[in-house]
């Protein structure tokens, strides 16, 4: 039987790349030097895109594959995937959820510690010598008992607030209505603004979209503090970045801890100027456990499909 013919965006490891090529006919975008002329040459036999969080799929992408039947997406963020497109041409959208969900919420926790703690800078004055020659590493701020403020408490925010309790935090969140399913201990607070003014900690952990866009705004940032630290594993367009490096350079802000970047992995060069920011290269969900689970659940989405199965974790 014929292979489906499957479009790669991007690269996957080679424990996925060997199973994914088994399965499917792959056509390797990401390597191809004219992606355009690639596209118009084997655009018609494609049935599935396999891709990746941050990679998506655009409109031109979708309408260059006419006979395109689902997208599946090596992540669970899928805001880089035009789902209006996909709507219109009737085209299946699947993620991957759940596999990632505890890594991710680690490194964000990781991410408020070493930051607060200054572990980066302390790891460096241990090789450099300035221990034994500048003598005690200069004290940092304590994170246990402190405030911290979830901006979406879905399956990721979930786990982060769960991890930060254990640290004796007090915890509040915010998302679009309270949760049953968050323990009474947990306050709601509807607005993002009141969030940040009530939190040392402020966690962005709600899933991108048009809608969310900016939602941490200049106003958020600002009411967050020159004591607050912002945590961003989410998508960088929920925060306004511009106004994140403004508040970050004045002091109106006090640190950040970011995984995700506009234009990432370019980043924008004023972060490399600032020594109150943790940047950390979009790794949350960075272990070789969880991207083997990812890489086995994207093939089950694509396999599924093809055999006219219901799909495990379908989006659209
Ligand atoms: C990426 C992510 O998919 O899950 C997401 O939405 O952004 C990440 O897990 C991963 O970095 C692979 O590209």
């Amino acid at each position: 039987m014929q292979k489906p013919d499957i479009l790669q965006v991007g690269p996957y490891p080679q424990w996925d790349q060997i199973p994914l090529e088994a399965a499917f006919s792959v056509h390797r975008y990401f390597e191809a030097s004219d992606k355009t002329d690639f596209l118009a040459n084997v655009g018609a036999k494609i049935r599935g895109i396999a891709t990746r969080g941050e990679l998506g799929a655009d409109r031109a992408m979708i309408e260059a594959c006419p006979n395109l039947e689902v997208v599946s997406v090596y992540g669970v963020g899928y805001d880089a995937v035009d789902l209006d497109a996909c709507r219109e041409h009737d085209v299946r959208v699947t993620n991957t959820p759940d596999v990632l969900t505890n890594d991710v919420a680690d490194l964000g926790v990781a991410m408020m510690l070493a930051q607060s703690r200054g572990m980066i800078g302390a790891e460096a004055w241990v090789r450099d010598g300035s221990w034994a020659n500048k003598g005690l590493y200069p004290l940092k701020r304590r994170v246990w008992g402190g405030k911290a403020g979830v901006l979406g408490l879905g399956r990721i925010g979930f786990e982060v607030a769960k991890r930060l309790a254990g640290f004796d935090l007090d915890i509040a969140y915010s998302d679009i209505a309270a949760k049953d399913y968050a323990p009474d201990s947990w306050t709601f607070i509807e607005d993002p603004v009141a969030l940040a003014r009530h939190a040392n900690f402020f966690f962005v952990t709600l899933a991108a979209s048009p809608v969310t866009r900016h939602i941490v705004s200049r106003e958020v940032i600002e009411a967050v503090g020159p004591e607050g630290m912002i945590i961003n594993i989410s998508r960088a367009s929920n925060i306004d970045e511009t106004a994140l490096l403004d508040a970050l350079e004045s002091g109106r802000l006090g640190s950040a801890a970011l995984d995700v970047f506009e234009g990432e992995p370019a980043l924008n060069p004023r972060f490399m100027q600032l020594d109150n920011v943790l940047v950390q290269p979009h790794h949350a969900s960075g272990t070789i456990e969880t991207r083997k689970a990812m890489g086995a659940l994207v093939r089950d989405n694509l396999t599924a499909h093809f055999a006219g199965d219901p799909l495990p974790t379908p989006v659209l």
